[in-house]
């Protein structure tokens, strides 16, 4: 009878910690940074500061829209909007615009998706003057 409540209890247990695994996701989901990794992946938007990086260049990475890049931060902290100038749209489906402005407004420049990899600086595209360092928002464009 002892094992059967031990069995039950690792049972619980261990759901437990499932169900906070998933919870404690959440939140990261919600603010979308693409898979995680440095690496710009397939599948991912990749933006890249370089010509003020101090010790590395910067990454920000995203799967979907984002109307907004004022509420964002570089990998390794610092404001990201107003400040990217490369970008790599690793995205399978769609092209990708990037907005002068919040809300996807302003100047605006649209990237078709690369098969290329992570592979600086042959397939990061250089942002036009209208658009360097004036990153406000990127949409999707399928
Ligand atoms: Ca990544
Ligand atoms: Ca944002």
């Amino acid at each position: 009878m002892k094992r059967g409540t031990g069995r039950t209890a690792a049972v619980v247990a261990g759901f437990g910690a499932a169900a906070g695994l998933v919870m404690g996701m959440a939140p990261a989901a919600s603010a979308d940074q693409g898979d995680g990794y440095v690496i710009c992946n397939r599948g991912e938007i990749c933006f890249k500061e370089w010509a003020h990086d101090s010790g590395g260049p910067g990454r920000r990475h995203f799967y979907w829209n984002d109307s907004n890049h004022h509420d964002d931060s570089w990998h390794k902290g610092g404001a990201f909007w107003d400040d990217a100038t490369y970008i790599l749209n690793r995205d399978t489906q769609c092209s990708v615009r990037v907005h002068e402005h919040v809300g996807y407004g302003g100047y605006q420049q649209t990237f078709l998706p690369k098969p290329g990899n992570e592979d600086y600086p042959v397939n990061y595209e250089h942002f036009l003057p209208g658009l360097y360092e004036k990153n406000s928002a990127h949409q999707r464009i399928c």
